[in-house]
């Protein structure tokens, strides 16, 4: 509003001096206009300063956000459907009436090789125990291996997909069934890792030769219950 007041005025002054004699270039007039000019030039450049910042801010925030989505390494992904079955190695989580577990409990691979954990009954996750995830307070994971957790799973035949490269033993556990000893184990090529030696801190799991002998342990197996 001000400024096309002035910038009328500034013509007008102009237009007069320009008429006349250009002495209006030499006078007050001219003074006033470029004083206001000169503080209009600021303040548009401060806006666009702050405009800038804040678009410079948006994009780095942003950022943020696609990083820390992959803050783990987590390199599994979950579906609804059915297509992991085309996994060749599947764990099933289950639920039978007050038992929950992992089956099979002990499963070998050969690196590279990919597990479906697959949703059979209940609500489950397979989460490993390594830092960074949730309720974990001992790493026994291969040292370079990259966390994983599925979330829980609550949609029956939901499965969640791991590939697994660094030879080694991998512990996981369920986080709802956590405190009831719902864990399982993984042998990558062969035993290793901080896992070796000792026992999840929640349950037991079978031995890593036993599991690397037999390629698979199933929980009836290891339990010594008939299923
Ligand atoms: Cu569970």
């Amino acid at each position: 509003m001000s400024q096309s007041i002035v910038l009328l005025y500034y013509k007008r002054q102009r237009y007069k001096a320009t008429k006349n004699d250009n002495s209006y270039f030499l006078g007050i007039g001219f003074i006033l206009y470029e004083i206001r000019a000169w503080r209009w030039a600021m303040e548009r450049r401060s806006l666009l300063q702050i405009v800038g910042t804040a678009v410079a801010g948006g994009v780095t925030i942003l950022a943020g956000c696609s990083r820390s989505g992959n803050e783990n390494g987590d390199t599994g992904s979950t579906t609804d459907t059915q297509e992991s079955d085309r996994a060749s190695n599947t764990v099933q989580m289950v639920t039978e009436g007050d038992d929950h577990y992992f089956d099979p409990i002990g499963l070998f691979l050969e690196s590279g090789d990919t597990v479906a954990f697959k949703l059979q009954s209940g609500a489950h996750s397979a989460t490993a125990y390594k830092g960074g995830n949730r309720l974990v307070s001992e790493t026994r994971f291969p040292e370079d291996a990259s966390a994983f957790t599925s979330k829980t799973l609550t949609k029956q035949g939901a499965t969640y997909t791991h590939t697994f490269q660094e030879p080694g033993t991998y512990d996981y556990f369920c986080i709802p069934h956590k405190s009831q000893g719902m864990v399982g184990r993984i042998v990558v090529g062969e035993p290793g890792g901080p896992a070796e030696g000792s026992m999840p801190p929640d349950g037991d799991v079978p031995e890593s030769q036993i599991i690397a002998n037999q390629g698979s342990v199933s929980y009836s197996d290891f339990t010594g219950q008939i299923r």
